[in-house]
């Protein structure tokens, strides 16, 4: 492995080498498909817009995977070994998993639901046949599983070809168009399809002049990309402009409530759903950081969300509408302003008003995707609409997929956060994007509320993500969508187990336990050495990597954190601060309230307090800082070691030039870790005067 690196330059088979399928591969497999020939009447469910593709790829699928191995399709009458059975009589986007003496049988009422039951048979390897007789029942939380793509079609001057994107170019696009070559695409889709994701929004929210026009003269080319991913049983949607009937409709108005908007938005829909007929809906981001958005004509978000709605309806689209709402042109000497309220400020007001169709997408925290902040009160603040939890894969704020940070521990607490406390009935925030939420309207419930969504961290890299042990998050955010529930160091070990597959379908036990080492705690390593304590966006500003604890602090952006030579941290009380703890339902308006009550984690996030202010944990917040700053970096040395000790491996455990990959990716990361380390406490010893207690080298 330390020899010559050869690159191969074929993708990285990431989650679906095929080693991953040998346990089915070499067995006797078969299809059954019910009669399909004649007029659809009595099974309507069988065949929606994509049953021919998936079930076409469904056989490809069967094929690939016991040519492979040595296994063999065989007619299901053959008692074959695994049966997967399309049964247009079962109902909903799940599938049954039966094991009878060693046997599989899967049945599903869609032809993607029962791909995704063969993508369970997959994951499970051995252990599918080897258990004792099960009879299992399976079905996505959400409805909607949704990744987002901030992509543009032209490379933008700032953010480039991808915004926030870490992995190289698009998948979808180069030079300034739809890629001719979309075989990528459909490969990625095959990815998700094994995780559960069934929706990709193809272009940026911030949707620039080029990208506006997806949604009109590009639409040949959108319905080149939602053939390539159809196959796998995901569904296309687009970012649009709010002022879309502006710029590509030639009006003098995107007033949602003129007449001509209204049909023009009618019309703009009837032509994509004749160009794709399963597309999905549309995505807004409106009226928030430059974007167009009903403000303008003195409308309100619901009135903007509702036009579009009541244009995607007749063809059962939705729209996404993002939540991410703030004044980004702040004056930072404003104390009374504060971007953590912003959300729930405009949003919650509405609740009651958008239409049946609207999704209302909510960032998990009430700021950016920061690497620890509160969970956001709009979560429990609009029981009679449709919420989805909205996620960051691409880690903007959570090293830029040069540092490894394993994201799933924290999208869980996010996920099983409780809005009403721990005593209360255990409704948690997954439960509420499920439309279980505590007096959800009839609406939310029967839709299943909202679901989740996920910006996506893939490129067209080698490895998708630029740093191949990211793939371990995009894998993550899929699982989780499908079963929010499940524990995030069980999915890095599925993925472990998939993705580094020996042909034989084992994985080298060391390979396990390293991988383990490295990434199971990686992101509160990761938070160890950049910001404490809740803080947040101690970052340089711009491109967002490495520390730089005042970039933002007199800058128009919100994000401040009130350092001075006491103390640090908001106040975000309603005794003397900015109210936002107001925000929560009883207990936590009351536990962030209290800064004997606030978890440690959080208090810098809604307090601010001397260096000296002893945490719950027993040490002071200044010493908290210097402790946390120090083993941080110790524990990415380890990191760094575990690594190496498998560069002495036989060659195939890991690929060579994976292993490589990640060798330099970690020696950035210790780079990086003592850089934060360094910078954060030198400023704040400078700024407090107080030593560290232990007396180690500070600047
Ligand atoms: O975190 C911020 C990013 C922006 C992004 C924005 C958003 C697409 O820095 O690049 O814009 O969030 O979520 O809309």
């Amino acid at each position: 492995m330390r020899s010559e690196i050869v690159v191969d330059p074929a993708p990285h088979a990431a989650w679906l080498p095929d080693g991953a399928l040998a346990a089915v591969g070499r067995r006797r497999v078969a299809l059954r498909l019910p009669d399909l020939s004649g007029p659809a009447q009595g099974h309507p469910r069988a065949r929606p817009d994509n049953s021919a593709e998936v079930t076409s790829t469904l056989r490809t699928e069967l094929t690939r995977a016991t040519s492979a191995h040595g296994g063999a399709v065989v007619d299901p009458d053959d008692s074959p070994d695994v049966l997967l059975a399309l049964v247009p009589e079962l109902s909903g986007d799940g599938f049954r998993f039966v094991r009878d003496d060693g046997r599989v049988t899967v049945t599903a009422a869609t032809a993607t639901a029962l791909l995704h039951g063969w993508f369970h048979v997959v994951r499970l390897r051995e252990a599918a046949f080897t258990g004792p007789d099960a009879e299992e029942s399976h079905a996505p939380a959400f409805a909607l599983r949704v990744l987002d793509h901030w992509d543009n079609v032209d490379v933008h001057p700032v953010m480039g070809q991808v915004e926030r994107g870490y992995a190289g170019g698009s998948i979808f696009y180069a030079d300034g168009r739809v890629r001719e070559d979309l075989s990528r695409v459909t490969a990625y889709a095959r990815l998700l399809a094994a995780t559960g994701v069934d929706r990709v929004c193809i272009n940026n929210v911030n949707v620039h002049a080029r990208e506006a026009r997806l949604l009109t003269d590009d639409l040949p080319d959108v319905a080149r990309v939602a053939a390539a991913l159809r196959p796998y049983g995901v569904r296309t949607h687009l970012a649009v402009s709010f002022a879309a009937p502006m710029t590509l409709g030639g009006l003098p108005t995107s007033d949602p409530l003129d007449d001509d908007v209204r049909a023009w938005w009618r019309r703009a829909a009837e032509r994509v759903w004749a160009a794709v007929p399963d597309f999905g809906g549309f995505v807004v981001k409106a009226d928030s950081e430059g974007q167009p958005g009903p403000f303008a004509y003195g409308r309100d978000h619901a009135d903007g969300a509702n036009l579009l709605a009541e244009a995607v309806a007749p063809h059962g689209g939705v729209v996404h509408w993002r939540a991410f709402v703030y004044d980004h042109t702040q004056d930072w000497r404003d104390r009374s302003t504060d971007r953590a309220r912003a959300a729930y400020d405009h949003f919650a007001p509405l609740d009651g008003r958008f239409a049946e169709n609207v999704v209302v997408q909510v960032k998990h925290g009430p700021i950016d995707f920061q690497t620890r902040e509160a969970v956001s009160p709009v979560l429990a603040g609009m029981p009679s609409t449709r919420l989805a939890l909205e996620l960051q894969v691409t880690q903007e704020y959570t090293g830029q997929q040069r540092h490894a940070c394993y994201l799933a521990p924290w999208w869980s607490e996010n996920l099983g956060f409780r809005p009403w406390g721990e005593d209360g009935d255990g409704t948690a925030v997954r439960d509420v994007v499920a439309g279980l939420g505590p007096n959800a309207s009839a609406a939310v419930a029967s839709a299943g509320g909202g679901g989740i969504a996920a910006v996506s961290n893939v490129g067209d890299d080698r490895f998708w993500t630029g740093h191949p042990l990211a793939q371990a998050n995009l894998y993550a955010f899929g699982r989780l969508a499908w079963d929010p529930t499940l524990d995030p160091t069980a999915i890095l070990d599925e993925w472990i187990g998939l993705t580094f597959a020996g042909p034989d379908g084992t994985v080298h036990a060391r390979v396990r336990e390293v991988l383990h080492a490295v990434l199971d705690d990686s992101w509160r390593t990761y938070e160890s050495y950049t910001a404490p304590l809740g803080v947040g966006f101690m970052v340089r500003p711009g491109h967002h990597y490495g520390p730089d604890v005042d970039g933002y602090e007199y800058t128009p952006w919100g994000t401040y954190h009130f350092a001075d030579r006491d103390g640090v941290g908001v106040d975000r009380t309603r005794a003397t601060g900015t109210g936002f703890t107001g925000q929560y339902p009883a207990p936590w308006r009351d536990v962030y309230e209290d800064r004997a009550t606030c978890p440690d984690e959080l208090l810098l996030f809604f307090h601010h307090v001397p260096y000296t202010h002893v945490l719950r944990s027993g040490v002071t917040v200044i010493q908290h800082v210097y402790d946390t700053h120090f083993a941080g970096v110790e524990r990415v040395r380890e990191m760094v070691a575990a690594w190496e000790s498998l560069a002495g491996l036989a060659p195939g455990a890991v690929g060579a030039d994976l292993h490589a990959r990640v060798r330099e990716r970690l020696a950035e990361q210790l780079r990086s870790a003592v850089e934060w380390r360094d910078q954060i406490n030198t400023y704040f010893l400078r700024k407090s005067g107080v030593a560290d207690a232990r007396g180690r080298t500070i600047y």
